[in-house]
């Protein structure tokens, strides 16, 4: 760590220019870094209404152990090949600090475990918060390897020094880049995650993800990456030009620990080498002039972040994510909004998950244009994230996630819609199975109104439109079981049914206690088992019993024990789970003393209760034996 300190000067020239920028009003972020107080390689210049307050320049010929700590430990969770972090794979030499990223073969001592790749990184020792901070990085060519500078709510696997409350918190942690294993020399992403479940099941949110398609080789010479972050904002610089402003106001704003890392997420291709020039570390002046101008002015950028929030004419916003049923989309913070994210490029086994759908409620009946809110790369693979939107059911080629334009997420043009007075059905389907993502839709009758960036707040009220199941009721009559054993089949009173042994002769041929059948179940389920068995209300009640088996599985209930007014009803069996498929009935003879079966009613409406003579049969009695 060697740096000059602080140079008040310096210091008040920045307030002067940021103020003539600002009060010039100029909108023009880059004005605020004139090529007058650009870094130069010596001496921090900070951004107006920062001041430098610690850094490494990587002068000296080792790593400064007093403010960094190696990534030395394995990390195996991203990728099929574990990477094994050494200190000696770090070293300073020629005013770098280079990680050395090698195929080799370790065998770590302390556990014996076989490596076949190492590389690692460092950890500052002291916690920041917000500020403006700036690495200037050179990557490696190879493929394979996973670079990055980035923030983490821990510097290493101690939790003593941690913000109380940690173990269940909402962490954060700012990727101010990452070059992943297979991007080509160019590209990085970026962005913030919220990390939640506490510590013993994380799980990771995004607040923002963005990737940078550029000119620009980050392979061949020093780029450097900033960031800024404030409570507020959170701004992402490449080469000293502002790439991204994120809003963080809802974030919970935690201390982090800067590293400088690299691991592999496959076997690599070969070895590399990742080269940081410097770490410069700086702190917000929050009462300065600078700080304050510099604050209106991104205040400002994210008010202009939301765009026109109202047309002229009748306005329905509706959230994506407020979609009754999101069949197989997933709801996920993206690009300071929330959204619905489609399949990622797998292919469902149902084609019902590929729809959203929902119903709202309209007031004015009429004649709507419809504008879809979605996203899209410039850059990288434009046109092919696509989804469809459909209005009560209406088809429409019209493809969103189409854009092509500068923004991640924009508003495209869906043409003309009828609205019917009361419910009316919005599907958004997955026609890409591509990363599609569909963050809010517009129906409004000004028809010249253009949408601009997040839109109005929803004001609909969603409902579900999906169709009601059809409740699956099969109704089985007993005299037409495929064997009867000893039962016999009669008239009763109208009725057709079968009768039990009687005077309780038990026959000495057990299954002549047994009728039996077979019948096709097509929705799995949980059904309830009704029977409609004979009782005597005043005669012997409940004496003339018998019990009914469900693949087996007897009832819990007895039948032919109601005691009711008229000879025959229904008496509920109770539930059984029911795999699709054949399943086997039997009617057991545990009386042998007049017991009458009339019919039996398996049902998934859990709710329903059959009435007199229940329904007609429309089930096929299968032989036992295939
Ligand atoms: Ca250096
Ligand atoms: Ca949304
Ligand atoms: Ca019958």
């Amino acid at each position: 760590m060697t740096f000059p300190n602080f140079h008040l000067g310096r210091w008040l020239l920045y307030l002067g220019l940021s103020l003539s920028v600002v009060l010039s009003g100029c909108k023009k972020l880059i004005d605020f870094f004139d090529p007058e107080t650009q870094f130069d390689p010596v001496h921090p210049s900070p951004i107006p209404g920062y001041q430098f307050v610690w850094g490494d320049e990587f002068s000296g010929d080792s790593i400064d152990e007093q403010s960094w700590q190696f990534r030395d430990w394995e990390t195996a969770w991203l990728g099929p090949v574990p990477t094994m972090g050494r200190k000696e794979n770090v070293s300073v030499n020629d005013g770098k600090m280079r990680i050395a990223m090698n195929i080799e073969s370790y065998v770590d001592p302390e556990t014996n475990k076989s490596y076949e790749v190492t590389a690692g990184g460092i950890q500052t020792k002291q916690a920041f918060k917000f500020g403006y901070y700036e690495a200037s990085v050179k990557l490696s060519a190879t493929k394979g390897w996973h670079e990055a500078f980035w923030t983490f709510w821990y510097n290493d696997i101690d939790p003593t020094t941690y913000f109380p409350g940690w173990e269940t918190a909402v962490r954060t942690e700012i990727d101010v880049f990452e070059h992943l294993a297979d991007y080509d020399t160019k590209t990085f992403t970026y962005g913030m995650y919220e990390h939640t479940g506490g510590w013993s099941n994380a799980a990771m949110t995004s607040v923002h993800r963005d990737m940078y398609f550029g000119e620009t080789d980050l392979t061949s010479q020093f780029n450097t990456w900033g960031f800024e972050y404030t409570p507020e904002y959170l701004n992402y610089f490449f080469n000293d030009s502002l790439i991204k402003t994120v809003d963080v106001r809802d974030v919970p704003h935690r201390e982090f620990y800067i590293w400088l890392s690299a691991i592999a997420t496959r076997m690599p291709d070969g070895d590399g080498e990742m080269q940081v020039d410097y770490l410069r570390c700086f702190e917000p002046d929050t009462m300065s002039t600078a700080y304050q101008d510099r604050r209106a002015y991104f205040l400002q950028v994210l008010e202009d972040m939301k765009g026109e929030e109202q047309s002229e004419g009748i306005d329905l916003w509706i959230q994506a994510e407020d979609f009754v049923d999101k069949g197989g989309w997933t709801v996920a913070n993206d690009d300071n909004i929330v959204a619905i994210k489609g399949h990622p490029n797998t292919t469902p086994v149902n084609e019902g998950v590929r729809y959203a759908r929902t119903g709202i409620i309209v007031e004015e009946a009429g004649t709507y244009k419809l504008w879809v809110r979605g996203k899209d790369f410039k850059n990288n693979l434009p046109g092919s994230r696509f989804f469809n939107v459909f209005v009560n059911g209406g088809y429409s080629l019209q493809k969103y996630g189409t854009h092509g334009s500068d923004d991640l997420y924009d508003w495209q043009d869906g043409g003309l819609v009828y609205l019917e007075e009361g419910v009316n059905t919005i599907e958004i389907y997955d026609a890409s199975l591509y990363y599609a993502s569909c963050d809010k839709i517009l129906l409004t009758t000004d028809h010249d109104f253009q949408p601009t960036g997040f839109g109005g707040e929803t004001n609909v009220e969603h409902v579900s439109v999906n169709p009601p199941v059809e409740p699956t009721s099969l109704w089985v009559e007993a005299e037409d079981f495929v064997e009867l054993g000893g039962w016999i089949v009669a008239n009763d009173t109208g009725n057709e049914v079968i009768k039990g042994h009687v005077d309780r002769v038990i026959p000495e041929d057990e299954t002549l206690r047994y009728a039996k059948t077979k019948i096709a179940i097509e929705e799995a389920g949980t059904y309830r088992l009704w029977v409609r068995g004979k009782d005597f209300k005043n005669n012997w009640p409940g004496t003339r019993h018998f019990e009914v088996l469900i693949d087996g599985v007897p009832a819990t209930q007895r039948f032919g024990t109601h005691a009711a007014d008229e000879l025959f009803a229904w008496e509920n069996g109770g539930e059984f789970v029911i795999e699709s498929g054949d399943v086997i009935i039997e009617i057991y003879d545990s009386s042998c003393y007049y017991a009458t079966c009339d019919k039996i009613l398996l049902t998934n409406d859990l709710a329903y209760v059959p009435e007199g003579i229940g329904e007609t049969q429309n089930v096929v009695h299968k032989p036992l034996l295939p």
